[in-house]
């Protein structure tokens, strides 16, 4: 640093002063890796989060309850979902908002609930088993509960921020009933994105984070948030290089991947990219070898990948004025 300032000196002859440093404005928290990873511990403790079930309960009430004290305004949208064969289930979508009143807005979204099935897994006697969820649910709430607790602590960012964790997400037709054709993914983000909590809501863009905590897992630019929020991603993904996490985040072009952010982008048409790995190597997904398993549980979770999503994301939601 000092070299290249005395090299461009040297350059115009000394005569002129170095250009100043832009005054940078924001203090951006730390994130804490151990601190995500607790909150991931403490959502599996509770057993398999499948809608309606005894520790699917427990779960929105820890959510709720840990939102609102650290100060956060929290909303429980709750109601039912009609999935495959009639299937009526619960939901229970978390809402907590910081600085409500504000009108200038980022939204930043996980699924919180569980997989019924381990219906990826490649013995099918666990096909009936409810996975953990560590990463796929819990994994990117542990990492939207730090970045709360930072929002709501001593140095809030200047936007007003939404943390919406959907619920029934990953209640899609198991792999297993080839005779059944819909799509019965997201059910908790189509009913907030037809009903959001607040009539008229908007946000600026939205953020979403599905399996953000396996070891060595690789973002690639997701499809449908290339083609709905290109500006978006080249925030983000520029970001995680800038501090140093560009082998998370590497910059070509990701497959296209049904998620929450679809109904946010379609249906309540807020720009909205998904955080969500692509393992070119594993042939068991393309989500990598615990997805729908049941070894999708806490020996798969590495802070280092908490980290490079968390303190991202933080960046960008600091950052923006
Ligand atoms: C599909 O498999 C079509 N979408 C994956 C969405 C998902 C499931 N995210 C987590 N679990
Ligand atoms: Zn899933």
């Amino acid at each position: 640093m000092l070299l290249s300032v005395t090299l461009a000196m040297v350059a115009c002859g000394g005569q002129k002063q170095p250009e100043p440093l832009p005054a940078s404005s924001v203090t951006i928290p730390v994130f804490d890796p151990d601190s995500a990873f607790s909150y991931i511990e403490r959502q599996v403790a509770l057993g398999p989060r499948v809608p309606g079930s005894a520790a699917w309960k427990q779960c929105a009430d820890y959510l709720a309850t840990t939102l609102a004290d650290w100060g956060l305004t929290v909303t429980r949208q709750t109601g039912n979902v009609q999935a495959f064969e009639g299937i009526s289930l619960p939901m229970q979508n978390i809402i907590a908002s910081y600085k409500p009143e504000s009108k200038k807005r980022i939204l930043l979204c996980a699924h919180w609930d569980c997989r019924p099935w381990a219906d990826n897994d490649p013995d099918p006697a666990n096909y009936h088993t409810p996975v953990d969820g560590a990463n796929d649910g819990a994994s990117g709430v542990g990492i939207l509960l730090e970045i709360a607790r930072n929002i709501a602590g001593k140095e809030g960012p200047a936007l007003g921020v939404d943390i919406i964790l959907f619920d029934v997400e990953d209640y899609g037709v198991p792999a297993f009933r080839e005779d059944l054709q819909e799509d019965t993914w997201c059910l908790g983000s189509k009913y907030w994105s037809r009903t959001p909590h607040t009539p008229g809501y908007n946000a600026r863009y939205g953020i979403l984070l599905d399996m953000v905590g396996a070891p060595g897992a690789t973002f690639y630019p997701e499809g449908f948030s290339r083609e709905y929020a290109p500006a978006i991603v080249e925030k983000v993904w520029n970001k995680a290089h800038q501090l140093g996490y560009g082998a998370y985040f590497p910059k070509g072009r990701g497959g296209y991947v049904t998620d929450d952010h679809l109904p946010v982008n379609r249906i309540a048409r807020i720009p909205c990219i998904d955080i969500i790995p692509m393992d070119t190597e594993c042939e068991q997904s393309t989500f990598g070898p615990t997805w729908h398993t049941v070894n999708d549980n806490m020996q798969h979770i590495d802070r280092a990948t908490l980290k490079a999503v968390g303190q991202t994301v933080m960046a960008v939601v600091y950052e923006e004025k």
